[in-house]
């Protein structure tokens, strides 16, 4: 048996291989089960055994030459192997794109539109005092008025003065923090932050935001609160839009209105496909509630209501945008509900 006769032809095999399959190929001819070498080996008790013994060695010198050939080799194919990172001929990955939530949008833009006329933004706490959410604003303990807004509390030990603590349920509690904060007008606050109440419909969540307009200067009168209501409706819904005040009663501004806009849902008409509109009912819905501040807001702000004046108002965030984007969104609880399909359209 030449032994040296095989070797060589895998010498001239091997230095033709031009790639890792090329190799898998020759290792396979060569160190199979069905492969020349353990066929080789086969042939060996056709042997006399002290031929046996011989070319027994040879075999298993030529294999062991073999195998490390093709292990030698191997590695000058192992770039190829591993792909290159970028491989410009495979299909692109589609990665999900994710998007800002369409309230933080509407933060933002609501923002700018402020800023353009000197309202500097703010965002006080969401865990508050009652004394900033009802105290100060006119609304002392036991007052029926705070029944009307309905409060989550916190189990925490009430403070004398400040009261007990609370999930902030207006940015009203803002006001007279800002006049503190501040010392002296001019004011210009925008406080935008995020409120909470127990309800739960097609028009309330239990947390939702809130964005509060608060300005306090000489000469301050209601024409100025109306000049900027006029401007953010314009700015944000467009000059088409229409809005009313109608009047209302809070306690910390005197007098007072809520403002409505004409429903986008049911473009003012007040039903949809012959149902009474599921948001409004009528064809307009509450944005939200103003007035001028009350000397008694003023004075827990350590403001003088004989030389200043001031006027505040508070949106409901999720309400304005509802209205404002062409979507025709029944329920304003979609917003919290995580739906992508709602959610990724912004
Ligand atoms: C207030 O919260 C007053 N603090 C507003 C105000 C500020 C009046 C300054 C005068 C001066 P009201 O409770 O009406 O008012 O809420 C205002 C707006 O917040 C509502 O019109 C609505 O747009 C929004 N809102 C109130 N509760 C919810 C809720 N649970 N879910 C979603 N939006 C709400």
């Amino acid at each position: 048996m030449d032994v040296e006769k095989y070797w060589q032809q895998f010498k001239e095999e091997l230095s033709s291989v031009k790639n890792c399959k090329e190799l898998e190929n020759l290792r396979l001819k060569y160190l199979s089960k069905k492969g020349i070498i353990r066929e080789l080996f086969r042939k060996l008790k056709d042997l006399s055994s002290l031929e046996r013994k011989k070319v027994g060695a040879s075999l298993n010198n030529l294999k062991g030459k073999i195998e490390k050939e093709i292990e030698a080799k191997s590695k000058t194919f192992a770039k190829e192997k591993a792909p290159s990172f970028f491989d410009p001929t495979l299909p692109k990955l589609t990665l999900k794109k994710g998007s800002l939530h369409p309230i933080t949008y509407a933060i933002e833009e609501i923002s700018q539109i402020f800023a353009k006329i000197g309202f500097t933004r703010t965002s006080y706490r969401e865990v508050e005092w009652e004394y900033f959410s009802f105290e100060t604003l006119n609304m002392p303990k036991g007052h029926p008025a705070r029944d009307d807004v309905e409060t989550f509390f916190l189990e925490y030990p009430e403070d004398k003065k400040l009261g007990r603590l609370l999930l902030s349920p207006h940015t009203s509690s803002g006001q007279v923090q800002e006049m503190i904060k501040r010392g002296k007008p001019p004011i210009r606050m925008i406080n935008i932050a995020k409120c909470y109440r127990p309800n739960w419909d097609t028009t309330h969540t239990p947390m939702f935001h809130q964005f509060e307009g608060l300005c306090v200067d000489k000469n301050i009168n209601i024409t100025h609160l109306k000049g900027t209501i006029d401007y953010f409706v314009k700015s944000y819904f467009g000059k088409e839009r229409k809005i009313r005040l109608r009047p209302y009663d809070f306690r910390f501004t005197e007098p007072s209105f809520e403002i409505d806009i004409t429903c986008n849902v049911c473009s003012g008409k007040g039903e949809v496909n012959g149902k009474k509109c599921r948001v409004c009912k009528s064809g307009w819905l509450e944005l939200g509630g103003a007035g001028m501040v009350h000397p008694f807001v003023l004075k827990s702000g350590g403001i003088d209501p004989q030389k200043y004046s001031g006027w505040a108002f508070g949106f409901g965030i999720e309400r304005v945008f509802l209205m404002r984007e062409n979507i025709k969104v029944e329920d304003i609880r979609i917003f919290y509900s995580g739906d992508l399909r709602f959610l990724s359209q912004f």
